[in-house]
């Protein structure tokens, strides 16, 4: 693991960036927006995946700094792309202490105002459980106030918690993402497909919409597809890339 004074050295020397990775509608194959995925461009250890520093800010206050500029790196990339007519939309990950930042939806309207291209609909805030748990009256709160900014929220890891029911209730997010741990074994295990099912099945009665995480090949896209999930993200789709790809790649896509 990496310091936390390597980590602060490494954002005052702007050494992180974000690549993101497409999530599209699997029936139609359309782009409806990227995950952003934080990497450590290491001057001496090269490209270092979040793995090895993200479990370090666990809990530290650095996380909120490193969150900071994960969203406004995010928001300049999407006025990037306006400017360039690619209309998208991105999700970033929020670290626990991030949501329980009393200032984090007031600092959000101020980031989101220094880029007046950008639509609050195309950020999206991807929520775990275990960020949420410690104080679930709070964060739910917090995430009804960003959908009425604009905002969009998502489960992020779905069903992998303790008390996933709880987490699905308490919170609105508009959008659950299935943990790819259940979607990768679907097509072999019976049980990891009962669960995918199964969880399609709560998207629909509680009105969310649902993404399958981990769609590797295309048998797992087209399970999908028969069981009614209806947006994907995954290496058979793209793995996530750098920003400057991004165009290209959309391009060749179908
Ligand atoms: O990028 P990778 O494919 O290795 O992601 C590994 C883990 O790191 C995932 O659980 C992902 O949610 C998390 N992660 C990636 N980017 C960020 C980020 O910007 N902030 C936080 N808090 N977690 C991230
Ligand atoms: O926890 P979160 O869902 O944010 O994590 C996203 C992580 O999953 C990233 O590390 C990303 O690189 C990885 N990932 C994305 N698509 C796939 C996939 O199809 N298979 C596997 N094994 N990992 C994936
Ligand atoms: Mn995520
Ligand atoms: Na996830």
């Amino acid at each position: 693991f990496m310091r936390i004074d390597e980590i602060h050295q490494g954002l005052l020397k702007n050494e992180f960036v974000l690549h993101y990775q497409p999530k599209v509608n699997l029936s139609s194959g359309a782009v409806v927006g990227f995950e952003a995925l934080i990497r450590w461009q290491h001057p001496s250890r090269g490209l270092l995946l979040p793995g090895l520093f993200i479990p370090a800010l666990s809990q530290h206050p650095m996380a909120v700094n490193l969150g900071n500029w994960v969203i406004d790196t995010a928001l300049a990339q999407l006025a990037q792309w306006n400017a360039l007519g690619i209309r998208t939309t991105v999700s970033v990950n929020i670290d626990s202490l991030q949501l329980h930042d009393p200032d984090f939806a007031d600092r959000l309207q101020r980031q989101l105002n220094a880029q007046p291209s950008v639509q609050p609909w195309q950020l999206e805030l991807e929520i775990l459980e275990t960020g949420a748990l410690e104080n679930m009256a709070h964060v739910s709160a917090l995430v009804n106030h960003l959908q009425r900014m604009g905002f969009e929220c998502a489960l992020d890891d779905f069903g992998t918690g303790y008390s996933s029911l709880t987490f699905l209730k308490q919170l609105e997010a508009r959008t659950i993402k299935i943990d790819q741990s259940f979607v990768r074994g679907m097509l072999d295990d019976a049980q990891h497909a009962a669960i995918v099912n199964s969880v399609l099945d709560l998207a629909r009665n509680f009105t969310r919409r649902a993404l399958a995480e981990g769609v590797e090949t295309e048998a797992h896209g087209q399970a999908l597809i028969e069981l009614g999930c209806e947006f994907g993200q995954g290496y058979a789709i793209a793995h996530a890339m750098p920003a400057d790809t991004v165009a290209l790649w959309m391009s060749q896509w179908q």
